[in-house]
């Protein structure tokens, strides 16, 4: 009788895996081979390549051109984040263009933060992150659009540290610039005799708004950049609106272990293929289900994605194969996120386990110290 064998093939290149040698393609380690048989594997020079992914925004040249433009001016920069979607909103290339000039960060979007959280200590995260992204900022504000809270803060702070100069709200892609500016000027009177005009930037194709705001001063918003790897982008309309939340998110706790796997909705699932078992404190939109399985894996992701209905899966992403595999290895100590951009992050304590993360092709999957420390 003869024997069907499935031969093995890299889930990212398509190339057929062999252990034997490294110089050709589809080479794998033959540890990894051996370690997860029935896994969904990556070439090694796949491997790298995927773990070497940036979260990087790629800017285009107009919009450099824009940056370099303002950085000439001196000019105050609103710089607004989106808490939830927090990773999101840092390009390097942006903050190295801003590094001279005074900045307001604006954590945008904290009515969405889970009810207890701690105000003063995500402040602190915020400023944290920004530090370490060497932007002079001058303060931190959170702010929500929807809310309306901090709003009359901000337009305070703007008036204060402004000393009459222009004013560019700048950020990715839905942080909320123009829900902010709307919310500012409500109430502002125009007596310039100049419009609110959409804008062209000099010398660029790209638009944004200018709004008069004093005899020589205007407020700009500056079109956002784009996070092509955030699954809002990535995924398709009826989904991408499930996933953003419309209120507060909750914790929804779970354990996983090596015998019992995790998947958000169908587009995300989780193994743990090495540590104790974990507790992770999930912050996902409610609309989305959270469900943890005992058993196989892979049998579980796959059947989810198989009957999984509207609300919760793509239709875009229906097969594994079309999912990146990331394996997360936790040297850190303490309270952990692990996100996912655009879906939100589970909160753990690190203990050198390593999760194994699925995620749609393209998405960005990141570990940071926990955004939330002290949420019950
Ligand atoms: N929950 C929440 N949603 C917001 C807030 N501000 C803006 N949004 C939503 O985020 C999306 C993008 O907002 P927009 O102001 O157009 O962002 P922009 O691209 O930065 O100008 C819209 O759907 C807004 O309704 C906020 O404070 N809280
Ligand atoms: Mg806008």
């Amino acid at each position: 009788m003869s024997i069907l064998k499935k031969v093995k093939r890299c889930s990212h290149c398509g190339s057929i895996l062999q252990a034997e040698d490294p110089t050709k393609s589809g080479y794998i380690s033959p540890l990894i081979l051996k370690k997860y048989p029935d896994g969904i594997l990556l070439c090694d020079s796949c491997f790298n390549e995927v773990k070497q992914e940036k979260s990087e925004v790629i800017l285009n040249k107009d919009f450099i051109k824009v940056l370099e433009a303002i950085k000439k001016t001196n000019s105050l920069i609103i710089y607004v984040l989106d808490i939830f979607s927090f990773e999101g909103g840092f390009s390097s290339e942006v903050t190295e263009l801003l590094s001279d000039l005074d900045v307001i960060a604006v954590a945008n979007k904290v009515d969405l933060m889970p009810l207890k959280s701690d105000e003063r200590q995500l402040k602190e995260y915020v400023s944290h992150r920004l530090r370490v992204a060497k932007l002079n900022v001058k303060d931190v504000i959170l702010t929500s659009s929807n809310t309306g809270y901090n709003i009359d803060k901000l337009r305070e702070l703007i008036a204060e540290t402004r000393n009459h100069r222009d004013v560019y709200f700048l950020g990715s892609q839905n942080s909320g610039k123009s829900s902010l500016i709307s919310e500012i000027i409500k109430n502002f009177n125009n007596t310039t005799g100049r419009m609110i005009v959409t804008y062209t930037f000099p010398e660029t194709s790209l638009r944004g708004f200018r709004i008069p705001t004093g005899t020589k001063n205007y407020i700009y918003e500056v079109p956002g950049f784009p996070i092509n790897n955030s699954l809002i982008n990535i995924l398709d309309k009826p989904i991408s609106t499930y996933i953003i939340p419309k209120k507060p998110v909750e914790n929804r706790k779970v354990t996983i272990s090596e015998k019992v796997s995790l998947a958000i909705g169908g587009i995300c699932f989780v193994e743990l293929t090495d540590g104790e078992k974990t507790v992770l404190n999930c912050y996902f939109s409610s609309k989305i289900d959270v469900k943890t399985k005992r058993g196989e894996a892979l049998k579980f992701f796959n059947s989810i994605l198989k009957n999984g209905d509207q609300k919760n899966t793509s239709f875009k992403f229906r097969d594994l194969s079309n999912f990146d595999v990331y394996d997360f290895f936790v040297e850190e100590k303490g309270e952990r996120d692990l996100g996912i951009l655009g879906l939100g992050w589970m909160q753990f304590k690190g203990n050198s386990q390593t999760f194994r993360v699925y995620v749609p092709r393209g998405t960005y999957v990141f570990t940071t110290r926990a955004k939330l420390n002290n949420v019950k």
